[in-house]
């Protein structure tokens, strides 16, 4: 795959700002985000949402962090250094997500801002208040370029089981009424094939992404890679679609790397990079 231009040694390389909660375990979250954003040449910027207890079997439990002070490290970063692109990951509460819109329509005008909808870890434990969810779709959705929601999302997010296509193709038109200018719809957990399609819709057109599916056991953050990967992209001046397509290669690489870690779930990696 070709990889994003580096700025030169020395030199201020373009940044993205990752609104998104920090996981003890190192695999996802913040943590995640920080790694993928290095690893592509993009100096991250970090406005922490909550601090979850976690570990490689799940997460223990998890503490917010009050909306007026997220609200506050996305306007002092953005006063001061500026960013070319953002996503959000874990947003835990209402508070949080009404906290962030105000901040994104006070400083973020015309900056691209991907929203990866994350509900729950892939243990199932809840990241995300029930009430949120109408907080996610109400405030953040019209703000965002693009979302990203996975398939358990999309059935609480839109209420479409996403079984085939048809369906897929369904939750995407489904999505973008919500708001968004772009939604992306994973299809990395739809059982059965020998690939994983994601779909993307704008309203008009439709496009797919397929690559071949990794059979991995270790994917922890794999979501939040692939969003992070889409905004270096998008801080880049990519399109939408070249984004997409760039940063779903991007985590193709990045599962084929992924490895073990503790008794539960490893994190995909992108240290195939450092490799001489
Ligand atoms: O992968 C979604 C995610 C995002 N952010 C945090 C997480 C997880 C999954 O566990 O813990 C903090």
């Amino acid at each position: 795959m070709n990889y994003l231009p580096l700025a030169p040694i020395g030199s201020t390389p373009l940044r993205v700002l990752t609104i998104a909660g920090s996981d003890s375990g190192g695999g996802a979250g913040v943590q995640a985000d920080l790694r993928t954003c290095n690893l592509l040449g993009v100096h991250a910027l970090c406005a922490v949402t909550a601090v979850t207890v976690q570990n490689s079997v799940g997460v223990k439990d998890f503490h917010k962090v009050p909306g007026d002070v997220v609200a506050a490290q996305i306007e002092v970063v953005c006063d001061d250094i500026g960013l070319q692109a953002a996503k959000t990951g874990m947003l835990a509460s209402s508070d949080i997500i009404e906290a962030v819109a105000q901040s994104w329509h006070d400083h973020g005008a015309g900056i691209p801002l991907v929203v990866d909808p994350v509900c729950a870890s892939m243990h199932g434990d809840s990241l995300l208040d029930h009430a949120a969810l109408d907080s996610l779709r109400a405030e953040l959705f019209p703000l965002a370029t693009l979302v990203t929601p996975n398939l358990h999302e999309v059935r609480l997010l839109v209420g479409i089981d996403v079984v085939d296509a048809t369906t897929q193709a369904d939750a995407a038109r489904a999505l973008h009424s919500l708001g968004p200018q772009w939604a992306l719809i994973k299809g990395g957990h739809l059982q059965g094939s020998a690939s994983s399609t994601d779909v993307l819709f704008d309203g008009n057109d439709f496009h797919e992404f397929e690559t071949p599916r990794v059979d991995t056991g270790h994917d922890h953050g794999a979501g939040d890679t692939l969003a992070a990967a889409t905004a270096c992209a998008l801080a880049h001046g990519y399109t939408v679609p070249d984004a997409v397509a760039f940063a779903k290669a991007w985590v193709t690489e990045c599962l084929r790397a992924a490895y073990p870690l503790g008794h539960g779930h490893g994190p995909v990696s992108a240290m195939f990079r450092l490799q001489p």
